[in-house]
């Protein structure tokens, strides 16, 4: 029999609070990730995965050169696949590198590509045995995905993922990052 919480459940009946199939908690951070402990960031790196800006240049000095010593093995990486590196320097002990499709108006396969990045990653935290993992707002800055849109298949991606992750913190560089994650997860702050 499961037990919910101490309360025993009726095994035949799914309980109204029995959380999805997604990490159990997803909060939204504001800041910087290389900065976050935890034992996975994610990158949102180019199909090379050699650096370049953005979060991906961040990553790569706070890294430290032997990142992309590493990367360079790696034989870069599809548009919505994801790659595994150690942290190096950083406080986080894995980088998953994942890259976001381009903006190109949205009828070129973009969410399905943008929702690939999230469920990839995933696979990849439990094949390491992460239990927390940080991601950037893929593909919304240099990609020019809109963030509004990008939160919205960020979270609905998540929230219907089956992983062991325990704990997914969606790091806003920016406001407006931070707004579209609150009200894709449902938030609501104060009259604004
Ligand atoms: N911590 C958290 N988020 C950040 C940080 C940081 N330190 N720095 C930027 N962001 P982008 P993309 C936010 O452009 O659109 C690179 O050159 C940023 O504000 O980094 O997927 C790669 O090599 C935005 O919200 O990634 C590729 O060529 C989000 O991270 C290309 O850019 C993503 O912006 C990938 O473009």
């Amino acid at each position: 029999m499961r037990h919910t919480g101490g309360v025993p459940t009726d095994p035949d009946v799914p309980a109204a609070d029995v959380p999805g199939p997604g990490p159990a908690a997803l909060e939204v951070v504001r800041g910087d990730i290389t900065r976050l402990e935890v034992d996975a960031i994610v990158n949102a790196a180019n199909p090379s995965l050699l650096g370049g800006g953005g979060v991906d240049g961040a990553i790569h000095r706070a890294a430290g050169p032997e990142l992309l010593a590493h990367c360079r093995t790696l034989g870069g990486c599809e548009v919505g696949d994801a790659k595994v590196t150690p942290g190096f320097r950083l406080p986080a002990r894995w980088v998953i590198h994942t890259v976001g499709p381009v903006w190109r108006g949205g009828g070129h396969g973009e969410a399905e590509l943008l929702a690939s990045c999230y469920r990839t990653s995933l696979a990849r935290a439990d094949e390491i045995g992460a239990r927390s993992v940080a991601f950037p707002a893929i593909s919304t800055g240099v990609y020019g995905y809109p963030p509004e849109d990008a939160a919205r298949v960020a979270v609905t991606t998540l929230r219907s993922t089956p992983t062991a992750v325990e704990r997914v913190l969606l790091v806003a560089f920016d406001d407006r990052t931070g707004a579209a994650y609150r009200s894709a997860l449902g938030e609501h702050r104060g009259p604004r």
